[in-house]
């Protein structure tokens, strides 16, 4: 009897032992479980966290017409990230550092359009480009009268887009497209696109360029300076030099305020010749120089081509420019009329065919 309560006893203590075993066992185990899901999640929240930043640089980078990317992370959280993204920029180095100097331009070969989107990905719709890895020094809005010029147009589009990009500009093409067959207006659809450019950014820097011209040099920048600046300088069909010491036409540039003082270009120049006089003679009543780059870095060579239809010399343009001073305060940006008739955007351009209506005689 005695045995057999020995035999019990220690069978309880063996039995009690494990028990308690089992419970450890299973403590520890739930114990390490509950951890392990624990440093799951904060892995996986982390993952999301640098893919929500991911995101939003390239929102940062990306357009001011992109639609933001909705996720669901508390506000506070983008916030922080927004604004780190943002103080990392820096404002782009003056003169860009990526500039190659003296390029080969020639117009033997024609260009598909299809290649030039392909070679220059980068850009966004509507022609529109900002460097991704620092603040653009300007944000500059190119303007080309245009009428029937298609084929020019592609060789600018092939050469200047790539020359842009390397002058890190935080830039946008407008082709503003005169529209119906009345005498051409150049002067005046330069106003529309300075015009319209606005309406869409804060362009703090106007260039106004021919279809037909290419700078030979990318040290030539597209950009504006303290005073206004004439860049086709040295030209290739005027054996690469000024055809006189006021010529102000082909491609030139003006700041908002630059262009703003002089009340615009006149609307009243049709057909061919004296509006880029006028403008000239618009700067100077109003006390400002011509910048230029030297005769080296500001060369261009010109697409050469016929007369075009509806742009005959203007039996007016001498005795309009002798009354500049007298006109340009009612004649200009401040009496501006067209109206837009298509507006068309392409990744290398925006195309704005207006009706800036005839001329009165
Ligand atoms: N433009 C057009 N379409 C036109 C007329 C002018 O797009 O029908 C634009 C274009 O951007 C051009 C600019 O306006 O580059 C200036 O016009 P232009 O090229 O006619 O002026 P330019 O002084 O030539 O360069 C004048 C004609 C020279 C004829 C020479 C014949 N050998
Ligand atoms: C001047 C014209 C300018 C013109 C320049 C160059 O005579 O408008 O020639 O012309 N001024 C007048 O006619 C008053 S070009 O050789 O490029 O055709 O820009």
């Amino acid at each position: 009897m005695r045995d057999s309560n020995v035999n019990f006893s220690f069978l309880h203590r063996t039995c009690t032992l494990v028990v308690l075993l089992c419970f450890l066992h299973i403590s520890v185990t739930v114990f390490y479980y509950v951890r392990s899901i624990d440093f799951k999640q904060t892995f996986l929240q982390h993952q999301q966290i640098q893919q929500d930043q991911r995101k939003l640089t390239a929102y940062v980078h990306g357009s001011e017409g992109e639609t933001k990317p909705t996720t669901n992370f508390p506000l506070s959280r983008h916030h922080n990230a927004t604004e780190k993204s943002l103080e990392n920029l820096e404002k782009c180095p003056d003169p860009s550092p990526i500039l190659v100097g003296p390029l080969r331009i020639e117009f033997s070969s024609p260009v598909s359009l299809e290649n030039v989107r392909k070679e220059n990905p980068e850009l966004r719709m509507g022609g529109r480009y900002k460097p991704k890895d620092c603040i653009a020094l300007q944000k500059v809005a190119i303007i080309i009268p245009f009428r029937n010029r298609d084929e020019h147009l592609k060789f600018w589009l092939y050469y200047l887009h790539p020359i842009l990009q390397r002058q890190q500009l935080d830039y946008g093409v407008y082709v503003i497209n005169q529209g119906g067959d009345e005498t051409f207006n150049r002067a005046k659809l330069l106003n529309v696109g300075y015009a319209e450019a606005l309406k869409e950014y804060d362009y703090e820097c106007f260039v106004f360029s021919d279809v037909d011209l290419i700078p030979m040099d990318d040290r030539n920048t597209y950009k504006c300076f303290s005073q206004p600046r004439h860049l086709s300088v040295s030209m290739d069909k005027f054996g690469f030099r000024l055809p006189y010491n006021q010529y102000f036409g082909g491609v030139s540039s003006m700041s908002k305020e630059q262009f703003l003082k002089i009340n615009g270009f006149p609307n009243n120049y049709w057909g061919w010749g004296g509006e880029d006089d006028d403008i000239y003679n618009r700067l100077s009543s109003k006390g400002m120089s011509i910048s230029r780059p030297s005769a080296v870095i500001g060369k261009c060579r010109m697409i050469r081509h016929e007369r075009d239809k509806q742009n005959e010399p203007n039996p007016q343009r001498f005795d309009r420019i002798a009354h500049t001073r007298d006109t340009m305060h009612k004649d200009g940006i401040n009496s501006l009329q067209y109206k837009v008739v298509n507006v068309e955007r392409d990744q290398l351009f925006t195309k704005i065919t207006v009706d800036v209506g005839k001329s009165p005689n």
